[in-house]
């Protein structure tokens, strides 16, 4: 089945990525990758490594004249700020990050050794998987997309904007609110049989492991703790050109662990930046007195960039599911399985 895995530190030589399982016979345009690359590098309250990277994908595998093969795809971003041979040794762990339980876990006397692999940086890859998928989801008509919802508390434009110019001029950093919305997903991905093969359950794994993410929520999500149920189930009609239909969607898309045809929704908390420019009480690892943690370049917000980072964990999760369901070597074959499902399902 579909699956990947990431390498790459984020001063390292650059950041690689392997999805294996996708089939053959789908061209892959490497201009959309690299226009989700830019994405993800956007945003009001990015720092100055925006400026310095110009995130571009290279794709090393798996494609013959731009048409996939069913074998690896393999992606290099290399990082034009490589230099971790050469910077200098952290020794006052931020709260908040890796920096302190990474430290003990696994043995190091130099927080930098954390933190070069548990940056978001990683993130880019996580993206350029993400776009594969989406392109290969837009052949089923499914589209993802995203939003800030709010920054700081507050979800007005000029709101949001207050909040990260508040932050900047304190020193300090802001988190906020996403949602990510996934449109003409068939009825019938994932499963109930399973607690792995639940739908929402793998879509809230893959957005809850995105550096800084604390919540996910899906649909009505926490809304439905303080409601009636007759308030918030999505009631079901039916009409012949339209066929099962709700009127509402709190379900976010899923029940039971399925989708069911409707919008696919949900919502990501990401956490100030741990990186505080005014930093928080901290402890030298070397002398063990206190110290205030580590400053580092870094970004003030970044809302934004995770909700292009959400899209692209949704898109994996979907395309994974859609071979799940519709499973097949080549383009074609799972194109007529779908024909097929969509027939019998209208
Ligand atoms: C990031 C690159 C990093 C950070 C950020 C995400 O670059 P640098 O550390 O060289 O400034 O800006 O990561 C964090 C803030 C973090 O705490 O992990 C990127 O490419 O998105």
């Amino acid at each position: 089945m579909l699956r990947y895995l990431t390498a790459g530190e984020s001063h390292g030589k650059g950041l690689v990525a392997i999805l294996e399982g996708m089939p053959a016979g789908l061209k892959i345009d490497a201009g959309k990758i690299n226009a989700e690359l830019k994405r993800r590098q956007q945003g009001f309250g990015r720092g100055k490594r925006m400026q310095i990277e110009k995130d571009k994908a290279e794709i090393l595998s798996g494609l013959k004249g731009g048409m996939t093969l069913g074998s690896p795809i393999a992606l290099l971003i290399q990082n034009k700020d490589y230099k971790i041979e050469t910077l200098h040794k952290i020794f006052s762990p931020r709260p908040g990050h890796a920096d302190l339980a990474g430290l003990l876990k696994y043995g190091f006397r130099d927080i930098r050794e954390v933190l070069e692999r548990a940056s978001a940086r990683g993130t880019a890859a996580t993206v350029g998987i993400g776009a594969i998928c989406k392109i290969f989801l837009h052949e089923f008509g499914i589209r993802i997309s995203s939003r800030v919802l709010s920054i700081g508390g507050e979800n007005t434009r000029s709101g949001m904007i207050g909040r990260i110019k508040e932050a900047i001029a304190n020193k300090d950093t802001v988190g906020g609110i996403f949602e990510v919305a996934a449109k003409g997903s068939p009825v019938g991905l994932g499963s109930y049989v399973q607690p792995d093969r639940r739908l929402d359950a793998r879509l809230a794994q893959n957005i809850i492991s995105i550096p800084g993410i604390k919540a996910v929520e899906i649909g009505l999500g926490i809304g439905y703790g303080v409601s009636f149920g007759s308030e918030v189930h999505d009631a079901i009609y039916y009409s012949k050109p339209k066929g099962y239909f709700h009127k509402t969607n709190n379900a976010g898309g899923i029940e039971g662990g399925i989708s069911n045809g409707e919008e696919i929704i949900l919502r990501g908390c990401m956490k100030p930046i741990s990186t505080l420019m005014e930093p928080l009480d901290s402890v030298n690892i070397a002398s063990k007195k206190s110290s205030k943690a580590a400053t580092e370049r870094s970004d003030i917000c970044v809302v934004e960039a995770a909700g292009v980072v959400a899209e692209g964990a949704c898109a994996y999760v979907l395309a994974e599911a859609m071979l799940e369901k519709f499973g097949g070597d080549a383009l074609a074959d799972i194109k007529k399985a779908f024909q097929e499902y969509k027939r019998r399902t209208r």
